[in-house]
């Protein structure tokens, strides 16, 4: 199999983590979806990555899918078993998701010339961010994990967005909010996290 993503996508990292963390065989190959000859509309008519290739001219695209496959394509799911467990997971992974297109969303309106950019939209995500880091910490009940007694998806979501954060909207999210941030320092301290951080990227002492 391979991966057509970009080093910094967020969305790709999602996958590039489960599959260090599985030790997945596929191979990850840079795909920019921004130029115009780009491959990526040719793989994905979104044209957007992760894309993952499974087979000559056989794609799955949308980060949500390309992790629920790789999860369940071999080895053990990353995935709580029990139903409230996968319940507690699957809201982790929303909220995660949420964050990272929140930050998606502010990046894209903070590139447009300042005489363009609409303030209230980088507002609006902004205050999106912040209930959702403040969730978080209401939610954690402790641990190294957030849902049972091992790593999960939901710990896997919610360290790739809250490390996007730190990317891309950088500012001091842990002051409201230490419990999760230890919790956060522990996830990334992974080394499936160590090898997949975006490059240049100094993380926050
Ligand atoms: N909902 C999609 C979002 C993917 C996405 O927006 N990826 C960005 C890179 S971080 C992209 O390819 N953007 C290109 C574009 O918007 O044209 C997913 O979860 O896979």
């Amino acid at each position: 199999m391979k991966l057509y993503a970009t080093p910094t996508s967020p969305y790709a990292r999602k996958a590039r983590v489960l599959i260090h963390e599985k030790k997945l065989d596929v191979d990850f190959v840079q795909a920019d979806p921004w130029p115009e000859d780009s491959v990526v509309p040719h793989k994905n008519p979104l044209g957007k990555v992760p894309v993952l290739e499974l087979a000559p001219d056989s794609f799955l695209f949308e980060s949500a899918l390309v992790v629920h496959y790789l999860d369940r394509v071999e080895g053990k799911s990353l995935e709580a078993k029990d139903a409230v467990g996968y319940w507690q997971s699957q809201w982790w992974q929303a909220l995660g998701n949420g964050i990272i297109d929140a930050v998606i969303q502010r990046v894209i309106e903070g590139r447009r010339p300042e005489d363009k950019r609409w303030d209230g939209k980088l507002e609006r995500e902004a205050a999106r961010i912040a209930r959702a880091v403040a969730a978080a910490e209401g939610a954690y009940r402790g641990g190294k994990f957030l849902v049972g007694d091992r790593f999960t998806l939901a710990d896997l979501v919610l360290g790739v967005a809250l490390r996007y954060v730190d990317f891309r909207y950088p500012h001091d999210w842990r002051a409201g909010a230490p419990n999760i941030a230890r919790w956060h320092e522990g996830i990334t301290a992974r080394p499936s996290f160590v090898e997949t951080e975006p490059p240049g990227f100094v993380a926050p002492v």
